[in-house]
């Protein structure tokens, strides 16, 4: 008879797949079960290695990998393997077909493979076990909805060492995610060395204290703990290989023109004024910026651009572009005659100056930029992309001028909000977006037409970190929305289902709970099973235990 352990799990993948199709029967996950990945591939094996490892930590057997085809006649094994079995499924999608005597999974390109795989560790239970393992027979045929899928994070307001980077691409990694939008530089911290000024992170990465609770709370109060660090260029590598092996393209942006006061302390002289300044303890939004009039600030910029392209291969490059104040340049004789110089407009006509130059030189060297809405109001650089922020409305616009687009708009995806009532949650920034608020999202807004939505290519979201201190509050934010995300941004949206998800979120908060990562269950019912985990650090939430 099949003991609970023994029968299959129900089918709970997320993000829920384009086909799925149960069959009767299940594969028997035994230790003598192999994987087979096509010969001379060592990209496929790699794969295959990751998925062998994956199968270990939740059943405790270590699949061999074999280069090589599986013989005929042979069974209980998984078959990982590059064709083309259904010609539209593009260099993401995969099928999957698991019977009986064995599993495979088929794409054209390796990336296809690691995300089918991905669908693989969602079939094994979700906690680990030693008792027999069997997967339910069934046929899938899976693609992405958008090429896009992005989760962001600001390392500057608070910094998080290089393993929780990695921990948290693998977490991307398992939602089927494959962009990773790092941010890298702010006013309260610069975070990546640069060789040729290494005052950015000797003087730029620290700063003397930190905000206490809100920032509109008056009086301001500080702690006065020196706070910082920085990323070597060798642990970018590092990062950034990581990321590779998992599919994901790390996008690095370095914020021009404003939130740059971190590093106009290093190098005061590129600002309009001469500064002196200091790393700031505060949030929000500060006049001191580049000074557009002068030409070591481009030079400037165009150096630190040459570091951040040599250890990123990333086609788009972010350069910020949000919220950067006109009041310096407005007091400015360098701006001024600048303004004056190229027939310019105004203070905006500026701003775009300063991102088409820039754009240009990082066309040249092959890459391609991508700001934030703001860019959009000088008129935009002829090939940057938009990554709208306030609203969707920056992101329609720019689709209507034929640019391309990320969604990443305050009011579905912005992780920083609470998700639940606020007292019982821990400090936020504000706002409210909860789980299911998330999963409502629509990337794509019915006023474009069909040729104009071709230019979303995606969405994601962002984790601005003032009010989150620690790795575990990070965990707290991300986690569940990110996996509402997920399914936002790969599941077509005629499949989608709130109720549905939510019934499948029921084996996620168990993936969750093997994993040990901290997640918030104040916006949902709280189910009995969901036992809070051990070596939870409670100090940052507080739980709710019934609904
Ligand atoms: C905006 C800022 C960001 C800040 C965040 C907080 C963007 C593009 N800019 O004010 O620096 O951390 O919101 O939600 O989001």
């Amino acid at each position: 008879a099949q003991t609970e352990a023994t029968k299959p799990q129900a089918v709970s993948i997320i993000p829920k797949p384009v086909k799925l199709t149960q069959q009767s029967g299940s594969f028997a996950l035994g230790k003598d079960t192999k994987i087979f990945v096509d010969p001379k591939n060592n990209e496929l094996r790699k794969i295959g290695e990751q998925l062998a490892q994956n199968i270990k930590e939740m059943t405790g057997m270590q699949p061999a990998v074999e280069q090589k085809v599986p013989a005929k006649g042979s069974s209980n094994y998984l078959h990982l393997t590059l064709s083309t079995p259904i010609d539209t499924l593009g260099s993401e999608g995969y099928t999957l077909e698991v019977a009986p005597d064995k599993i495979i999974l088929a794409a054209k390109e390796p990336q296809g493979l690691f995300l089918g795989t991905q669908t693989i560790r969602q079939l094994l239970p979700p906690q680990p076990t030693t008792d027999p393992v069997s997967i339910p027979a069934l046929s899938i045929v899976d693609k992405p909805r958008y090429e896009w899928r992005g989760m962001h994070l600001d390392v500057a307001r608070h910094f998080f060492p290089v393993e929780f980077v990695k921990e948290y691409i693998d977490y991307l990694a398992m939602h089927k995610m494959n962009t990773f939008h790092w941010h890298l530089t702010e006013d309260q911290g610069w975070r990546i060395e640069i060789k040729k000024y290494p005052k950015l992170t000797e003087v730029g990465a620290y700063r003397n204290g930190t905000l206490i609770g809100h920032n509109s709370d008056r009086p301001q109060q500080f702690t006065d703990e020196r706070y910082g660090g920085y990323y070597t260029q060798e642990q970018i590598k590092e990062v950034v290989k990581y990321a590779q092996d998992r599919y994901i393209t790390v996008v690095p942006e370095i914020e021009m023109p404003g939130h740059s006061v971190a590093a106009l302390t290093a190098y005061p002289e590129l600002s309009c004024t001469g500064g002196p300044f200091e790393v700031e303890k505060r949030w929000g939004i500060f006049d001191d910026v580049y000074c557009a009039g002068n030409e070591q600030t481009f030079t400037f910029l165009e150096d630190v651009m040459t570091e951040v392209l040599a250890l990123f291969p990333s086609k788009i490059i972010h350069i910020g572009g949000d919220e950067s104040p006109k009041a310096r340049w407005e007091e400015c004789e360098k701006c001024q005659k600048r303004i004056a110089d190229e027939g310019l407009k105004d203070e905006h006509e500026l701003q775009s100056y300063f991102v088409q130059r820039m754009e240009k030189f990082l066309n040249t060297k092959g890459r391609t930029i991508i700001g934030w809405d703001e860019i959009l109001e000088g008129g935009l650089a002829p090939n940057a992309y938009v990554m709208s922020w306030r609203g969707t409305e920056g992101g329609i616009a720019a689709a209507k001028q034929h640019h391309y687009v990320v969604m990443s708009p305050g009011s579905h995806v912005y992780f920083d909000h609470y998700q639940g009532e606020r007292e019982l949650e821990p400090l936020a920034i504000g706002g409210l977006t909860t789980l299911e608020r998330v999963y409502s999202f629509e990337p794509t807004p019915a006023e474009l037409t069909d040729e104009e939505k071709k230019y979303i290519l995606g969405a994601q979201a962002n984790v601005w970190t003032e009010y989150i201190p620690t790795t575990e509050h990070v965990e707290y934010m991300i986690f569940p929305r990110m996996s509402a995300l997920s399914e936002v941004l790969w599941t077509p949206a005629a499949k989608k289902d709130w109720g549905d998800f939510q019934t499948r979120m029921q084996q996620q908060y168990k993936r969750y709970n093997a994993m040990g990562v901290n997640y918030a269950r104040s916006t949902f019912n709280v189910k009995q099973e969901i036992a809070a985990m051990p070596g939870q650090k409670a100090a940052t939430v507080t739980l709710k235990t019934s609904a």
